[in-house]
């Protein structure tokens, strides 16, 4: 597909960061290869896998009775917050993850600051599980969302802890950076996914708007693939996959992306987490 990868390597230089960040500016999103090491990754997959096998069986045996837990049985959803709070993991780590990586030189250049932060509640990750379901884990969706409504842009990467997009479920991007706030489907009484109706947009409004321009990379652990929050995505499964997987989001922004008024609150209260000195 046209524009599919942006070759990439650990030592990428500066230009190739300023090329990614220009890249994701005109259409949206950069796939970049082998750019992750493995073993920050490796341990991230085992705080994930360890917090969603602890969810099913809780919800297995009736411990976990939030309206969502028949999702959860089949699919793991959680955040970084959650990995911190069950002790799998602590908010250093994901310092030291961003520090030094392709993706913090590209966040540098394409928010033209070097003051940059996620939130560790908003940080996610999702597992996808084929055997126990082939049913689409979330639908046509735009980032700004679930935006925390005092941060006005965030760039997504998402990072798959298992190869994904062939044998197991991968990730589907509109290739423009589409606009704000698209149209949302209205299902009226008939749920297609109960858990993120409230959130899909149609396939064929996006097709209306933007043309027929979807992208779904395969992925090596390794690989990554950035976008800004108001481009349309979603999991891409198809049902000849059969193998699971595991990804995680690190969703980054900069100081000048928070709300002038709400700034200062939210760094002295400890709702940001600094990624970058
Ligand atoms: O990982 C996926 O399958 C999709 C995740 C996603 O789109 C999201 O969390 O916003």
């Amino acid at each position: 597909m046209d524009g599919e990868t942006f070759a990439s390597s650990h030592d990428a230089t500066r230009a190739e960061a300023v090329r990614a960040s220009e890249e994701i500016a005109a259409l949206g999103s950069v796939v970049l290869r082998q750019v992750w090491p493995t073993e920050p990754l490796a341990e991230l997959r085992s705080a994930i896998a360890t917090f969603c096998d602890k969810r099913r069986i809780d919800v297995e045996e009736g411990r976990f009775a939030h309206a969502t837990a028949k999702m959860y049985a089949s699919h793991g959803v959680g955040t970084v917050s959650g990995l911190i709070h069950d002790g799998l993991m602590k908010s250093v780590q994901m310092v030291r993850l961003f520090e030094g990586s392709v993706f913090a030189d590209i966040c540098r250049s394409y928010f033209g600051s070097d003051r940059l932060y996620c939130q560790l509640s908003r940080c996610g990750f999702r597992e996808h599980r084929t055997s126990l379901s082939k049913k689409s884990f979330i639908p046509y969706h735009q980032d700004s969302y679930s935006q925390d409504e005092q941060i006005t842009e965030v760039l997504n990467c998402w990072i798959p802890l298992d190869p994904c997009g062939v044998r197991a479920p991968g990730l589907e991007v509109v290739r423009n950076p589409c606009t704000p706030d698209f149209p949302r489907k209205d299902f009226g009484l008939a749920s297609e996914n109960a858990a993120y109706d409230f959130i899909t947009i149609d396939r064929d409004e996006v097709i209306k708007a933007f043309g027929d321009c979807f992208l779904a990379p395969s992925f090596e652990v390794g690989d990554c693939l950035i976008f800004s929050q108001n481009v349309i995505h979603r999991t891409y499964v198809t049902q000849a996959m059969d193998q699971p997987r595991i990804n995680f989001e690190l969703r980054v922004f900069s100081e000048d992306c928070m709300r002038a008024d709400a700034r200062a609150e939210m760094i002295r209260d400890g709702n940001v987490t600094r990624l970058s000195r």
